[in-house]
């Protein structure tokens, strides 16, 4: 059974700086996504530190979280049916090197970390990170 499914989505400093963020919005909006919030920003390390806590014990916290607030992002709200495994299947694998043809990371990731695209990876997440960037009144009907 499909459910409509709110998610959340960062095109990330790398992507936003090599201009990739049109091309990944459409990419995102080919698929059927409905974008319902969006917006560009800078975020500090603290922030990023927030954004990330989950991952506050792996070896790589401080250089993704430094990377994170080292130049503007876009911050999006995506609803589709099954939106969280969906975008996770076009973002593609976290490590461009495995990452399939036709995904957003095959085409504008260059490493693991600079990977262009973050998307969240659960119901539970999602609703975290939604809150985390969006008030509810941010969202568009
Ligand atoms: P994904 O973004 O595919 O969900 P996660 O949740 O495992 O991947 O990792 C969160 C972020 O941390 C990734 N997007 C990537 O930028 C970074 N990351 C993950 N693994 C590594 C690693 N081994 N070295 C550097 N950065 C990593």
């Amino acid at each position: 059974m499909q459910t409509l499914q709110r998610t959340f989505s960062i095109v990330k400093p790398d992507a936003v700086e090599k201009g990739a963020t049109g091309d990944i919005l459409h990419m995102i909006q080919e698929k059927g996504f409905r974008i319902i919030g969006l917006k560009m920003l800078e975020i500090n390390k603290q922030q990023a530190e927030g954004f990330y806590a989950v991952h506050a014990s792996r070896p790589f916290f401080d250089s993704l979280t430094t990377f994170m607030s080292s130049g503007p992002i876009v911050v999006m709200a995506l609803e589709k049916d099954n939106a969280i495994a969906d975008l996770r299947k076009l973002m593609g694998a976290t490590n461009p090197a495995n990452a399939e043809e036709g995904t957003i990371r095959k085409k504008w990731a260059s490493s693991i970390e600079h990977n262009a695209i973050h998307g969240s990876d659960a119901d539970e997440t999602a609703r975290f990170e939604l809150s985390y960037f969006f008030a509810g009144y941010e969202f568009c009907k």
